[in-house]
């Protein structure tokens, strides 16, 4: 089988990994200029400060996606360079450079697919109470409408956000990310649904402009599996789904919130605080949402704990998604199992996951438009004589189209691939030591840009269609 024409073949990166430039144009301040530069909180120190200055090369990597054949592109806009204080005032060298890039993109023939936020919020909203103050959803939905009228006579295709559970969680519960906070559910649940509400109230005005693109989010997808049969673990795979898939699936597609979750957050008195407006608008969005976009890297083996499990310490290490961590609530814990495959970040390959997910997700939500935004692996890329020989990248882009073409033979409505990632770029907590683009970035050499044994391979798998794969 060929994957159809209308289907789209994409790579994606994100502001703050690839572009650097952190002062350039008038770009304000973000969490994340800041967050990076306090002691401890990324791998070696690492920051987006240079990052592969994709800001002032981008002519050079749109030619290089070009030339692999990349039939699109997905990248971010970063909040601040738009907006240098996060509302108010719109930088507009900031605008021009994001019309340089789209029209580069489609220069090429490339579709630039955008995302609107992608974790870097503009410092003076951190500093006001981030994604806890209603104030931010306001500021964002500014934003967003300055973003469609700018760009929306080219660009098509909208994601609002970028996984909600990783910077929530990350930001309220481990304390990994901005704002660096720990333990705190009630705030990571606010967070949350402040997110969904932002996201519903953007939906709205997009369609107020009558742009006739469409517009969706992105959302981890890490479908929970019970390590065994037994009734325990059958229960923390329960647990698991509604807590990490449906509360956050939920509000988007069906418009309402998972009663089991509410009615656990009842119980430990972490709803969040709503009001009927809120709850209506997420409602009356929901039917507008185009599609869903899922970044799939490997499922979760769950098990259940009861209260004698001993957490592991809350590190920077022990928050970058390998297994072994209880959930928020002490009901369940992730498990590495030694008949599973891991990359060297433990992060398990499972493209038999991602197809069994993709199954449960349709039976649970019907057809819905999906777009995988994000997929890769990360390593450290052997090279040889010169050459970055990575195989294990290939073989794994290969196994998860496959994966991706048995779900749409399965009836799954799945209308492109978008590996993670272009080119090397900034891993958030990992510095650049985790690789996992189609072109290799030498930070020993001025940042040169090589094109990798993938690169070549995804060109041919472009031009045939996956037919071989
Ligand atoms: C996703 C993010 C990406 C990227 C990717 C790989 O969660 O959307 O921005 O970072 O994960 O993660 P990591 O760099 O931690 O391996």
């Amino acid at each position: 089988m060929k994957f159809s024409n209308e289907f789209l073949f994409g790579a994606a990166t994100a502001a703050y990994q690839v572009e650097g430039a952190w002062d350039q144009d008038g770009k304000g301040i973000t969490n994340w200029d800041e967050f990076t530069k306090i002691p401890g909180k990324t791998f070696e120190g690492t920051n987006g400060d240079v990052a592969v200055d994709h800001y002032n090369r981008y002519k050079e990597d749109i030619a290089l996606m070009a030339e692999m054949g990349l039939e699109s592109y997905r990248f971010s806009i970063s909040w601040a360079r738009i907006l240098p204080n996060g509302t108010g005032k719109i930088n507009q060298k900031g605008i021009d450079f994001y019309n340089k890039l789209i029209n580069e993109c489609l220069k090429h023939g490339i579709v630039p697919f955008v995302t609107l936020y992608h974790w870097d919020l503009p410092l003076p909203l951190e500093k006001d109470g981030s994604w806890l103050n209603k104030k931010t959803v306001d500021a964002y939905v500014e934003y967003a409408k300055v973003c469609f009228e700018a760009f929306g006579d080219r660009v098509k295709h909208f994601i609002t956000f970028n996984e909600t559970v990783v910077f929530t969680a990350l930001g309220y519960l481990t304390g990994a990310h901005p704002p660096g906070i720990t333990n705190d559910p009630k705030k990571y649940f606010q967070a949350t649904h402040n997110v969904f509400y932002a996201h519903a109230r953007a939906l709205i005005e997009y369609k107020k402009l009558n742009q006739y693109g469409e517009i969706g989010l992105s959302h981890v997808f890490s479908p929970a599996f019970s390590i065994d049969d037994s009734e325990e673990n059958q229960f923390a795979q329960l647990h698991a789904n509604q807590f990490n898939t449906n509360w956050f699936y939920d509000p988007i597609l069906l418009g309402r919130y998972p009663e089991y979750v509410v009615h656990e957050l009842e119980k430990l008195g972490y709803v969040p605080e709503w009001t009927q407006e809120e709850l209506d608008t997420i409602a009356q969005a929901a039917p507008l949402n185009d599609f869903m976009g899922l970044n799939y890297y490997q499922p979760q083996r769950v098990e259940k704990i009861d209260s004698s499990f001993q957490s592991k310490e809350l590190t920077r290490e022990n928050s970058t998604g390998s297994p072994g961590n209880p959930s928020f609530d002490g009901v369940y814990r992730t498990v590495k199992m030694d008949d599973k495959r891991y990359t060297k970040w433990d992060w398990e390959i499972s493209p038999e996951g991602f197809v069994s997910g993709l199954k449960m997700l349709k039976e649970q939500y019907g057809q819905i438009k999906l777009y995988i935004t994000e997929n890769g692996l990360g390593d450290e890329d052997p090279i040889i004589e010169g050459e970055i020989c990575d195989i294990p990248r290939i073989n794994f882009i290969n196994d998860h189209l496959v994966a991706v073409k048995a779900a749409i033979d399965n009836g799954v409505n799945i209308k492109g691939y978008y590996a993670w990632s272009a080119i090397d770029l900034l891993s958030w907590l990992n510095g650049y030591k985790k690789q996992y683009g189609f072109i290799y970035v030498d930070h020993q050499n001025g940042l040169e840009r090589k094109k990798k044994a993938s690169f070549h391979w995804f060109k041919d798998v472009i031009a045939t269609r996956g037919e071989n794969l």
